[in-house]
C-alpha cells in the first residue's frame, strides 16, 4: 500500500461503499488539496435532438460513487485528489436563459431571414455562449494556476470552449484527442456560433495555439466538413469509424491505434464525445449513431496515449446524458442511469490515464 494523502480520513476504504453524500468518486476533497478540479457545466441549450445532458454532471456525480477506486489500468488515481468544484451558479442561468430561447431557432432550422424575433432568440443564445465559455475559460486559468489538471463536465459539446483556449495560450501547439461520432467541424449550425456541432470549427478557426486535431470514431459527418478537414492539409487528422471496423476484421488495430497516437504532438487535451462510443454505451446521449467504439477501443487509446510518453494536459467528457427526467433528487430517476454508470467510469479512467502522464 502507498501512503495514504492527507485530505483521506484514517477511516477511509477505497474498497468501501461510497457515503451517498459525498463528493465525486466517493471522495470529499477540497479543491485546494486535490490534484485534479472537475467542472461541471450543466449547460446544453443548443442540443438540436434530444436534451438531457444538462443533467449529466449530476448523474455522473452520484453514479461515480459506485466506481472502485483501485484500477488495473492506471492504479489508484483517487490519491491524487479528485474534486468536483462547487457548482457555479452562472451555468445554471445561462441554461435556464439560452435553452428557452434556442428552441423556435431550432424549429425553425435556423432560418431566420426576416424575422425579428428569432433574430433576437438567436443573438441572445449566442451572447449566452459567450459568456458561458468565457465562465469556463476562467475556472480552468483559476484551476491551472492552482497546478490541478482541469476536467470539464458536460453538458453539450459546446461547453469546452473556455478550457480549450486556456490550455492552448498555456501550450502552445497543443493538440487534441478528439473522440467522437460527428466532425463537430460545422461553421454555426443552426445559426448558433457556439453550437455543440461546431465545436472543434470554433477551436481550429479561434483558438491560435491549437498545432494538431486528431479525430477518432467519426461516421456521421456533412460534405462541407469533410472539405474543411481536407483543406486543413494535415493540421486535422480523421480515424474513421468505418477504417476502425476494417482494421478490426483485419486485425490491424493495435498498429492503428499507435499511427493515430503518433499524429499527436506531446502535450494533449483530450475531448470526449461520449457519442463516439457504441450508442449500447450511451443509448440516452443527445445525438445517437450506429457504429462507434467499443469501451475496450476506447481503453486502448488511452493506454497506448498514457505509453507513448505525451502529457495530457487538461481534458473533457461531454454529451452524457441520463435519459428522460425521473422523481429522484436533481430531476434524477430512483436509480442510476446507465449512461451516468458507463460516465463516471470513462471519467474515472480519462483522469487516470491523465495523471499516469503527468508523473
Ligand atoms: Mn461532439
Amino acid at each position: 500500500m502507498s501512503q495514504r494523502p492527507d485530505f483521506l480520513p484514517p477511516s477511509f476504504d477505497a474498497g468501501a461503499a461510497a457515503d451517498p453524500d459525498s463528493g465525486l468518486f466517493g471522495l470529499s476533497v477540497p479543491p485546494e488539496a486535490a490534484q485534479v478540479h472537475v467542472l461541471g457545466v450543466p449547460f446544453d441549450a443548443t442540443t438540436s435532438y434530444r436534451p438531457g445532458t444538462a443533467r449529466g454532471p449530476k448523474a455522473v456525480l452520484r453514479a461515480s460513487h459506485q466506481v472502485d477506486l483501485y484500477d488495473r489500468y492506471f492504479g489508484r488515481p483517487y490519491e491524487a485528489g479528485i474534486a468536483l468544484l462547487p457548482e457555479a451558479p452562472v451555468f445554471g442561468e445561462l441554461q435556464g436563459k439560452a435553452y428557452p430561447r434556442a428552441r423556435p431557432v431550432i424549429d425553425a432550422g435556423g432560418r431566420i431571414e426576416g424575422n425579428a424575433e428569432l433574430a433576437a432568440d438567436l443573438a441572445a443564445v449566442n451572447r449566452a455562449g459567450d459568456e458561458l465559455n468565457r465562465a469556463v475559460r476562467e475556472s480552468v486559468e483559476s484551476s491551472l494556476g492552482q497546478g490541478a489538471l482541469p476536467v470539464v463536465l458536460g453538458g453539450d459539446h459546446s461547453v469546452p470552449f473556455g478550457a480549450m483556449e486556456a490550455l492552448a495560450r498555456r501550450h502552445p501547439g497543443l493538440g487534441i484527442l478528439h473522440f467522437d461520432a460527428h466532425a463537430d467541424l460545422r461553421h454555426a449550425y443552426e445559426g448558433f456560433t457556439w453550437s455543440h456541432a461546431s465545436i472543434l470549427r470554433n477551436a481550429m478557426d479561434r483558438i491560435d495555439g491549437i498545432g494538431r486535431l486528431v479525430q477518432v470514431g467519426l461516421r456521421d459527418i456533412s460534405e462541407e466538413e469533410v472539405e474543411y478537414q481536407r483543406a486543413s492539409e494535415g493540421r486535422i487528422v480523421a480515424l474513421w469509424d468505418d477504417e476502425w471496423a476494417e482494421a478490426g476484421l483485419e486485425g490491424r488495430r493495435a498498429a492503428l491505434i499507435r499511427r493515430t497516437v503518433a499524429h499527436l504532438p506531446r502535450e494533449v487535451y483530450i475531448s470526449f464525445d461520449v457519442d463516439g462510443l457504441d450508442p449500447v454505451l450511451c443509448p440516452n446521449t443527445g445525438t445517437p449513431v450506429p457504429g462507434g467504439l467499443s469501451w475496450h477501443d476506447a481503453m486502448a487509446f488511452l493506454v497506448e496515449l498514457a505509453k507513448s510518453g505525451r502529457r495530457v494536459v487538461g481534458l473533457d467528457l461531454v454529451e452524457v446524458s441520463p435519459g428522460e427526467p425521473g422523481d429522484g433528487p436533481d430531476g434524477l430517476g430512483e436509480h442510476d442511469s446507465w449512461d451516468a454508470n458507463v460516465g463516471a467510469r470513462l471519467l474515472y479512467r480519462l483522469i487516470g490515464c491523465a495523471l499516469a502522464t503527468r508523473k
